[in-house]
């Protein structure tokens, strides 16, 4: 998936209990991506590897700069940011694997490596087993709230997501990303203060 530009972006209103109303973006970033490059695959696994989804460097090994995300509306009353990623996984080998995912935060400017630690922030991670012939599902899922540090990281400049999954076991494995969602809140009372 290349830059990603929100002009597709589904809009919906939803009104709150509280009467105020809360404009939701929900990006779906599987429908920007171009085929299914890099979000279904088979691997091998050699003892431990790690990948990077989506990829930005066309080796899913190395880590790097991930989704950019940008052209955003109305950034200076974001109210909240909302991420949901589902993969499925299959141990098609003969040994059994453990997966740790980590799904990471960005700013537009950590263009290199999203996942170093260096500017970037984990928002959520998993972990799951899967012994030979068996199946099952990474599920991340985080909400950000206004005022949460992490949403600092979002700017008018844009944001970066990624995922990294470590796989260790001597084995293979067939993945399909089939959810990659991305919330944006915005609340126009916030300029109201609390009572
Ligand atoms: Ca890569
Ligand atoms: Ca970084």
């Amino acid at each position: 998936m290349k830059k990603l530009l929100l002009l597709l972006a589904t809009l919906a209103v939803l009104t709150a209990c509280s009467a105020h109303t809360v404009v939701v973006a929900d990006l779906d970033l599987l429908s920007f991506a171009q085929g299914t490059e890099g979000l279904e695959g088979d691997l091998t696994v050699p003892g431990s590897m790690q990948v990077y989804i989506p990829d930005a460097d066309d080796n899913l090994a190395t880590p790097d700069g991930g989704e950019l995300i940008s052209d955003l509306p109305a950034l200076d009353e974001l109210h909240g940011l909302g991420i949901d990623v589902v993969a499925d996984v299959e141990n098609t080998g003969s040994g059994p694997l453990d997966l740790q995912a980590d799904f990471r935060l960005a700013p537009a400017s950590d263009s290199s490596n999203i996942y170093d630690g260096a500017g970037d922030t984990s928002l959520t991670n998993t972990s799951l087993h899967l012994d030979a012939g068996a199946s099952g599902r990474v599920h991340l899922e985080a909400h950000l709230q206004k005022g949460d540090p992490a949403l600092d990281l979002v700017t008018s400049d844009g944001f970066r997501v990624g995922v990294e999954i470590q796989v260790s076991g001597s084995s293979t494995i067939h993945y399909q990303v089939t959810g990659f969602h991305v919330v944006l809140e915005q609340r126009p009372f916030d300029l109201i203060p609390e009572p």
